[in-house]
């Protein structure tokens, strides 16, 4: 079939709109029309080729939402009218990652995702005159249809709108799965979040929803300040505006550090602040953001020796198929908060301003709806 995608053709130029083929699902895969798709600081990421992995011409687009059309041979689990949201985390529940609890990191296809490819090694995607066209983090939600595996969607309730629950395809999931699953923040607690754009408001809601008594958030921009005290922040924190050593303010500020701190940011300085504020003897340090190729994180020794811990997360620890369902439902039960953090909503043909909202600060996300 023809659809229409936003094609990243070359790393650090703007997305081009244009038609592309798209080969029907194979064995164990799933045609989805996409209805809704985020905009995560992510895919601006590997737009710019800072990542590694990062390949191109490729589809971009992580943090969708849709509908079934139609399933390849062998799959049990969807059928077409399914309503789903793409995984860039599989849960294929028989690899050694999914079999054991301790991570969510199915590796089933992770080797094949990260080249862009499907599991059989090939892209179902091409430009009209033939080119070859690469999926990306196995979603590619840029494109109004894409093709993914049966293990790579969970099904979610048909009563809840696309233009929503696309962000819980990453965002939502991340910030709050970071709170609940990885870092098992108890009630009472007191966490410092660097970063208050889409990831670090939903850690931010999620210290909340956990019952954290003291919310620190760190921004450069005090834009982000009425969204995070909206969503639970009891104190803000301006780098800029500090006068001396940082870390010595948000420890001061916290009695002692906080008991969890999260980098949302990708800036591995950052990350280095996040570990140091975090409370002498217990405190963990949980790193949510994706640093640029090369980039390196360093501390002394004597800040884990004494007691702090640094950890990662990725897609909040959640298991998609078991979980995502899940904080649907969270979100359609007023649970959790999403419709205040939609601030920009566009046409597929206007997806590059999104990015520009994104870089200017001026958006916390921007949804695509097709
Ligand atoms: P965003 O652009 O919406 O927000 C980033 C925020 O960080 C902005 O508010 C910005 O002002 C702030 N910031 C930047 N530099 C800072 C600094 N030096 N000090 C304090 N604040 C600073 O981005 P996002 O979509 O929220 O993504 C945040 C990070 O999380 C990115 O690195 C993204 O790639 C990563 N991410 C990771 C996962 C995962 O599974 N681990 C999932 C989604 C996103
Ligand atoms: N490809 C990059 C790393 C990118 C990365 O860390 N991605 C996160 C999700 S970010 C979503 O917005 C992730 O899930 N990582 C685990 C994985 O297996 O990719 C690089 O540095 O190579
Ligand atoms: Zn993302």
């Amino acid at each position: 079939m023809r659809t229409t995608a936003a094609v990243a053709v070359e790393a650090g130029k703007p997305l081009e709109i244009m038609d592309v083929n798209l080969d029907g699902p194979r064995e164990g895969e799933v045609l989805v029309e996409i209805k809704a798709t985020g905009l995560c600081h992510t895919d601006d990421f590997t737009l710019s080729g800072a990542d590694p992995e990062g390949l191109f011409p490729a589809i971009l687009g992580h943090e969708g939402a849709g509908v079934v059309l139609e399933v390849g041979p062998g799959v049990k689990s969807l059928q077409p009218g399914d309503h789903v949201i793409p995984l860039y985390t599989p849960e294929c529940r028989e690899c050694d990652y999914c079999l054991n609890p301790k991570t969510n990191l199915c590796q089933s296809i992770r080797s094949t995702q990260g080249q862009g490819l499907m599991p059989d090694g090939t892209s179902r995607f091409s430009m009209l005159d033939g080119t070859p066209i690469l999926h990306y983090m196995g979603c590619s939600t840029f494109s109004n249809h894409t093709v993914l595996p049966e293990i790579a969607l969970a099904k979610v309730r048909k009563d809840a709108p696309f233009d929503k629950i696309c962000y819980i395809g990453c965002g939502v999931t991340t910030g709050i799965g970071a709170v609940i699953n990885t870092a098992k923040v108890e009630i009472g607690s007191t966490a410092i979040v660097f970063g208050l754009g889409g990831i670090g408001l939903n850690v931010i809601q999620g210290l909340r929803l956990a019952g954290a008594d003291q919310i620190v958030g760190v921004d450069l921009n005090p834009g982000k300040i009425p969204m995070a005290e909206k969503f639970g922040m009891t104190h803000f924190v301006n780098p800029n505006d500090v006068e001396g050593d940082l870390v010595a303010h948000l420890v001061e500020l916290t009695g002692g550090g906080g008991d969890y701190t999260f980098d949302a940011t990708g800036n591995v300085g950052v990350m280095r602040t996040a570990l140091e504020a975090a409370h002498k003897g217990w405190g963990e340090s949980i790193v949510i953001g994706v640093a640029p190729a090369g980039a390196e994180i360093s501390t002394r020794p004597f800040q884990l020796v004494t007691g702090r811990s640094w950890r990662g997360t990725a897609f909040g620890g959640a298991r998609g198929r078991t979980d995502v369902p899940q904080i649907v439902d969270w979100y359609m039960d007023g649970k959790i908060e999403i419709d205040p953090m939609i601030t920009h909503t566009l046409k597929l043909e206007d997806i590059n301003k999104g990015f520009e909202m994104m870089h200017a600060g001026e958006s916390i996300r921007s949804v695509v709806v097709y």
